[in-house]
């Protein structure tokens, strides 16, 4: 054994600065903020949970990895093979113990940091809630107010033609002559709900607006929901966090939220979808 330990300990001592490498690596790279201001009322919410999961999980990596390089280095060089006394009950609950440890801390953000927020992003929207369909296709977004009638007319993918009508809404109903029909922009109002319908026509996408802290998966064959509030005035991006084919990375568009008078100027100022 004796003429192995010097590679053995190069061995040792190249995984021990491998480990440290990489965790000092994730915790710089998770330090600085990368993420934009927020501009919706829940947004802090999700924050806070990405902090304490950051922190928590952050912690554990630093501690574990400490641990796992003193073993390296106490038990890695071939002086120790077996280890005296070795007593399986203490090795069953060591491993138990960080199962245990990270289950709870898991649970934890998910019970007091995270349902809190949930109970703001999903469940029925308030009377006065700006409600707004959002149709996702290879590689757009097709965007549905209801109209003055405030409610969606019916709709069937027979109709559906794409330049004059892309969602396929049936004239016969007549709750769907005045909805409004436009591609690739959404708009809000500063400090009301909104209540987003979203709907796919081809394969799986997901809504994202970043400055909200909003990402939604958009499925063909189920209608989602997702409300929240923006809280500051201006364009955010939206882009689909969905890889769905090889047009993705194009399918991109904006959300203006509007100070609350002026999203009413705007919106009745928008033709119906037949005109
Ligand atoms: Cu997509």
């Amino acid at each position: 054994m004796k003429p192995k330990q010097p590679r053995q300990t190069a061995e040792v001592i190249a995984l021990s600065l491998l480990f440290l490498a990489i965790t000092a690596f994730t915790v710089v790279g998770f330090a600085h903020d990368w993420k934009p201001p927020v501009a919706s009322l829940h947004g802090e919410g999700v924050d806070s949970v990405i902090t304490y999961l950051s922190l928590t999980t952050g912690t554990i990596l630093v501690l574990g990895t400490i641990i796992m390089v003193a073993f390296l280095w106490r038990y890695g060089r071939g002086r120790v093979t077996t280890i005296p006394n070795a007593n399986p009950m203490s090795e069953r609950l060591w491993s138990l113990l960080p199962v245990l440890g990270m289950a709870a801390v898991a649970e934890a953000g998910v019970m007091f940091k995270g349902l809190p927020v949930w109970k703001q992003v999903y469940g029925s929207p308030p009377a006065d809630a700006v409600v707004v369909e959002l149709n996702a296709q290879q590689f757009e977004w097709i965007v549905r107010y209801p109209g003055k009638d405030g409610s969606f007319g019916k709709t069937d993918p027979v109709l559906i033609d794409q330049t004059t009508n892309p969602l396929g809404i049936d004239t016969a109903d007549v709750a769907g002559r005045d909805d409004v029909v436009f591609r690739n922009a959404l708009h809000l109002a500063v400090g009301r709900t909104a209540y987003v319908r979203l709907r796919a026509r081809d394969v799986v996408h997901s809504f994202s607006i970043p400055a909200f802290r909003v990402k939604q998966d958009v499925v063909p064959g189920i209608v989602g929901a997702i409300k929240f509030i923006p809280s500051r005035a201006g364009r955010y991006e939206i882009a689909c966090a969905q890889l769905c084919g090889m047009g993705h990375y194009r399918m991109g568009a904006r959300v203006t939220a509007h100070p609350p008078q002026e999203f009413d100027t705007w919106l009745a100022a928008q033709p119906e979808w037949t005109r």
